[in-house]
């Protein structure tokens, strides 16, 4: 149960995302090792669109890490079974039934078959300035980002529903990650792990998300594009 130890440490959890099509080889096992000694706490796999295997990548990090590694499927054809645990997002911020429940049948048998970890998750899209690949790809209308009340009901449908984390989600490689006021209003009315992702650049904007309550935060698109400032997100992370 690596996210239910993980989230009952309330250490203030550090994601990082990797999306097989961002990394060769070489750079997947380069990355796999500095976030193993920047203390990461788990490596999320997926993306919107994947061209590279998802199976290949994961190979790849497992064998430089022993850091867990939980899908965070797009779509059930990006499940694989060898992962530690799998994200198993329900969009609830949208009305589209393929990523209520659609995609979650077909993967249903081969998930139980798997044995790993399943964390059921209300994933809230919020508007982040302009469309982002989860958008345009899931066909769902993001809840406005000046819209605290549908957030906080959202969610707390979602926790009434018996998923056991919230992730807010702004979109990766968002203009405005999720605001502190939106993290911290959904805290004060639901009772679960609130995960924060999408358009964190920097330690500000992650010990931001932290204050405002978020239990884990999650970077992709920064460390894609500067790796540099891994260690110091973590650190913001705590
Ligand atoms: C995207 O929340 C994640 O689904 C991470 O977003 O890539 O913008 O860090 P970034």
């Amino acid at each position: 149960m690596v996210y239910t130890q993980l989230v009952k440490s309330q250490k203030g959890l550090f994601a990082l995302l990797v999306d097989p099509d961002k990394y060769s080889v070489d750079d997947l096992i380069d990355l796999s090792q500095r976030a193993q000694t920047a203390g990461v706490d788990m490596i999320l796999l997926g993306g919107s669109i994947t061209q590279a295997s998802m199976a290949d990548t994961l190979l790849t990090i497992r064998r430089v890490t022993s850091i867990p590694i939980v899908l965070f499927p797009g779509n059930a054809i990006q499940f694989v079974p060898t992962a530690d645990a799998i994200l198993l997002l329900s969009l609830i911020s949208g009305r589209n039934p393929d990523f209520l429940i659609g995609n979650h049948v077909l993967v249903s048998h081969s998930l139980r078959k798997s044995g790993m970890e399943i964390i059921p998750t209300g994933y809230i899209l919020v508007e982040s300035g302009r469309v982002t690949s989860v958008q345009y790809m899931s066909r769902t209308v993001p809840i406005p980002r000046d819209k605290c009340d549908i957030v906080i009901a959202t969610a707390l449908a979602g926790q009434q529903l018996g998923l056991k984390s919230i992730y807010l989600e702004a979109g990766s490689g968002a203009e405005m990650p999720v605001s502190t006021q939106i993290i911290s209003e959904v805290c004060k009315y639901v009772d679960l792990p609130i995960i924060v992702g999408g358009g964190l650049r920097n330690p500000e904007q992650v010990k931001a998300a932290r204050s405002a309550g978020a239990s884990m935060v999650v970077v992709g698109n920064a460390l894609e594009k500067d790796l540099g400032i891994l260690k110091d997100l973590v650190s913001a992370c705590r």
